[in-house]
């Protein structure tokens, strides 16, 4: 991919319920700010049981993807894009392992969380899973091109 490409990467990043109540959102959108990334959509709602099981089509025949669906419609949630360089595979690296035990401390799951039914925080796991999940959670004009070069209200 050329340079231009890889720094508009995308990656469809969650604060899970838990996050939400254990009031993590802005400890989370403050790591991807501070590194670099750029947040190109955010919105807060409680998704539907429907709405969670097509996020969560690749899981459906596993054992805990009802307690998953359960868990995850509980209450508010805040969906955001972030756009930027490897956003992707750094966004996973940013979140940290999915087993507890490897996630690492520094990762926001190895420094907020020990069980991975309760894991804060969702991000896409491939350039493609984050287009899939982007047009799923955001409707056409709700994802945003911006850019602070062309700002005339920073000076
Ligand atoms: P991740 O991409 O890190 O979110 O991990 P998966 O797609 O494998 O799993 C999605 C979600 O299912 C996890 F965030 C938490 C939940 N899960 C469990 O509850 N139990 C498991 O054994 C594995 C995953």
């Amino acid at each position: 991919a050329k340079m231009a490409d890889q720094n508009k990467e995308r990656t469809f990043i969650m604060v899970k319920p838990d996050g939400v109540q254990r009031g993590l959102v802005g400890e989370i959108m403050k790591r991807f700010e501070n590194r670099g990334y750029k947040l190109v959509a955010c919105k807060m709602c409680t998704p539907t049981k429907a709405h969670l099981e097509e996020h969560y089509r690749d899981l459906k025949s596993k054992g805990f993807f009802a307690g998953l669906i359960e868990y995850m419609s509980s209450g508010p949630v805040v969906a955001m894009v972030w756009e930027g360089k490897e956003a992707v595979k750094m966004g996973r690296m940013m979140l940290g392992a999915t087993n507890p035990l490897q996630s690492n401390p520094g990762t926001i799951r190895g420094d907020f969380c020990i069980d991975v039914g309760r894991n804060i925080c969702h991000g896409s796991d491939s350039v493609e899973s984050g287009k899939r999940e982007s047009e799923h959670w955001f409707k056409d004009g709700e994802i945003q091109e911006w850019s602070p070069a062309q700002s005339k209200w920073v000076y």
